[in-house]
């Protein structure tokens, strides 16, 4: 193995257009927060990258939608997701965003230089265009039915239902998402990547020289590798984004997986003077750490910008994970099947490493996994109440008991204790080795073990039942007991720093870094501990039972929005209903009211009288069409003037989300004026 001198850890830059889920925490920010905390407790010298990607459409798109700037929508979410990575306690040296300055420089020049060197390739493409909204539509501003699932919301640039990248133009039946229309063809000229040059050496190497790469991202490498590169366009018809840097590129930006990965490198820049050392230099080991739909960015196209461009490394390993679904469900931000940081914040205050274990422990690390509260539940309190914190408390609790809060000597161990103690590094050491290999959840169920040992121990021990009669023993099952959670606070705490750093104070001692935690003595004999606190408590039932009924609110209130239904008015009684007198009738004669668009005077023949009735249709029918037509009508709306004509009842519409409309009438014929109840 090659030898390094430093790491260069990059996080997925997440889209500033929404907040941080837990799918985007199990999926990159856990694993490469724990990967640095522990390189950090070794020593490594080690900086961790990250910060806000701030263009591309959804953005924009998202931006019309609220009727404010892109500029607005990403202010609001980077300053959002920063707080909680903080509060999460994910250490990023720095957390930059890509509309800043310096990345727009950065971006800038890496653009140029490419173009001067002849990297890309010019050419005029046909792309479908908006005439009403003047503007090319790229990506997500083109939805259609998909050719392969027949999804009717396929993206310009891939289909979220079956995942199949896609061009626009495979799009059946395309539409623009600005304004609805249809869409037309028209010349646009662009700058591409010509992956396919660089085909040759991706294959040596990725598929020979990066063999050790984790599975599904060797495969999923290989695949694209197999079906072979094309070039691909790196500019796009857009006012938003890293303006193209040329005469002849009016109106044109770079498109956001061009610039965005330039982002870790303008981070970089922007945290230390020294960011050469760290991209330019062969003995730094830079990893990517980022989820599977990210996979062909991060192998596969930077690689090929930043060989193009001749003067940087390339990644050592981009250990991506799969994705992690919640309660059997694709987690999905439209609709609002997620659970949210900073909802989670408010609901469960001070368990952010609770949150953090979970989702180690249930890390998409080979395949798609599954989060579930029942899981979240068990694993508080059959792991770290029951396992962890017992132990800890049991510990500490006995050390103030029976030695005034002083770590007792280790007095003649015999052949069990002795066994246990060996125990601790061998621990440690196959804990880091399995973070080593980027095997997150075997890291963790390593740490744990060491607590599981302690508590098996004090319970095979029993050192409460036998301190008056060999109390020279229990001060032997203390140190360990003690010894084992000095340990405890060092290999678990790139897992759960807030517990680690709680476990310093009870022992009362600064770090421990992670060679020490193999040592004999962690704790010298006559170290004042401190009282212990609660480390973890049970989560009830109920509050599970919550966060479930929330969950289930949110899709349906989402589910409403989808198809356009209006939620549910209050009840009524029956009385208030019974009010209501509804007849079927027949409309004799409509015409529309002079100077109006929408009015209509409709003479309705009620079986009880014939009367007039003004209904606002006449932008949906016309008045021969309504001529004869079966209605219903509630006769006993206190009449009312409009237009200077007197409305005697109400015509009972059906209208749908789109704003069309249709009569209520009767399927069968029945005679005018019968009752509607
Ligand atoms: N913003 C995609 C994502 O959040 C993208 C990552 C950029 S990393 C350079 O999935
Ligand atoms: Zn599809």
């Amino acid at each position: 193995m090659k030898h390094f001198k430093r790491h260069l850890i990059t996080s997925a830059l997440p889209y500033a257009n929404g907040p941080i889920h837990i799918g985007h925490l199990a999926g990159v920010y856990i694993p490469s927060d724990i990967y640095t905390r522990y390189l950090r407790l070794r020593n490594k010298e080690v900086i961790h990258i990250c910060g806000s990607d701030e263009h591309g459409v959804p953005i924009t798109i998202k931006a019309r939608q609220e009727g404010l700037t892109p500029q607005e929508i990403v202010d609001r979410y980077h300053a959002m997701n920063k707080e909680s990575f903080e509060k999460f306690g994910i250490t990023f040296d720095i957390y930059s965003r890509t509309s800043a300055k310096i990345h727009h420089e950065t971006s800038t020049e890496f653009f140029r230089k490419l173009h001067d060197k002849g990297e890309f390739i010019e050419k005029n493409i046909e792309q479908y265009y908006d005439e009403e909204a003047q503007q090319f539509l790229s990506d997500r501003y083109i939805t259609g039915t998909c050719p392969h699932c027949n999804s009717e919301s396929a993206y310009g640039d891939q289909c979220e239902s079956c995942g199949t990248s896609l061009n626009q133009t495979d799009l059946v039946n395309p539409r623009s998402s600005i304004t609805g229309s249809k869409p037309v063809m028209k010349k646009t000229k662009h700058w591409f990547l010509p992956l396919d040059k660089h085909e040759s050496f991706l294959k040596k190497w990725i598929l020979e020289e990066n063999k050790h790469w984790k599975g599904n991202v060797y495969g999923q490498c290989k695949s694209w590798l197999d079906l072979g590169l094309q070039p691909r366009a790196v500019s796009r018809d857009l006012s938003w984004g890293v303006p193209i840097p040329l005469d002849n590129a009016k109106g044109k930006v770079m498109y956001v997986w061009f610039d965005a990965p330039i982002g870790y490198i303008s981070a970089t820049k922007e945290l230390t003077p020294d960011w050469e050392k760290y991209w330019k230099s062969g003995d730094t080991r830079l990893i990517h750490f980022i989820g599977k739909d990210n996979i062909v960015f991060h192998c596969i196209i930077f690689p090929a910008m930043l060989k193009s461009e001749g003067t940087f490394i390339l990644p050592d390993n981009v250990p991506a994970n799969e994705f992690l679904n919640l309660e059997g469900n694709k987690i999905s931000t439209s609709r609002n099947w997620a659970v949210w940081l900073h909802e989670f914040l408010e609901d469960f205050p001070g368990k952010q490493d609770v949150l953090r274990y979970v989702l180690c422990a249930n890390m998409p690390e080979t395949k798609d996994n599954d989060f579930t509260w029942k899981d979240f539940q068990s694993r508080n309190n059959n792991e770290l109440v029951a396992i962890l914190g017992n132990f800890v408390n049991r510990t500490i609790v006995l050390t103030h008991k029976y030695f005034e809060g002083k770590v007792p000597a280790l007095e003649k161990p015999g052949e069990t204790d002795l066994e246990i103690i060996e125990q601790i590094p061998l621990i440690r050491n196959r804990t880091g080795e399995n973070l080593e290999q980027f095997r997150f959840r075997d890291a963790l169920r390593e740490a744990m073990s060491l607590a599981r040992l302690g508590n098996k121990y004090l319970a095979d021990t029993e050192p409460w039942k036998i301190f008056k009669s060999d109390p020279g023993r229990v001060k032997t099952i203390l140190n360990i007991s003690l010894q084992i959670t000095a340990a405890l606070s060092v290999i678990t705490d790139p897992f759960l720093p807030f517990t680690a750093s709680r476990l310093r104070k009870f022992l009362n001692t600064g770090e421990i870094g992670w060679e020490q935690a193999g040592e004999k003595e962690i704790l010298k004999p006559g170290h004042k501990v401190n009282p212990p606190e609660l480390l973890f408590e049970k989560i009830e039932d109920d509050q599970i039972a919550e966060q479930f009924s929330k969950l289930m609110k949110n899709k349906e209130s989402s589910e409403q929005k989808e198809s356009g239904a209006q939620p549910p008015k209050e009840n009524i009684n029956y009385e208030e209903f019974a009010k209501l007198d509804i007849r079927t009738a027949t409309v004799l004669k409509a015409e529309r009211i002079a100077k109006t668009k929408k009015l209509m005077k409709l003479s309705v023949t009620t079986g009880v009288d014939t009367r007039t009735v003004v209904a606002g249709i006449a932008e949906h029918f016309n008045p021969e069409n309504v001529e004869g037509k079966k209605v219903a009508i509630l006769i006993n709306l206190e009449p009312r003037k409009i237009r200077g004509v007197e409305s005697q009842g109400m015509i009972l519409m059906a209208e749908d989300s789109a704003g069309k409309l249709v009569f209520v009438s009767p399927v069968e014929t029945i005679s005018d004026g019968s009752v509607i109840k």
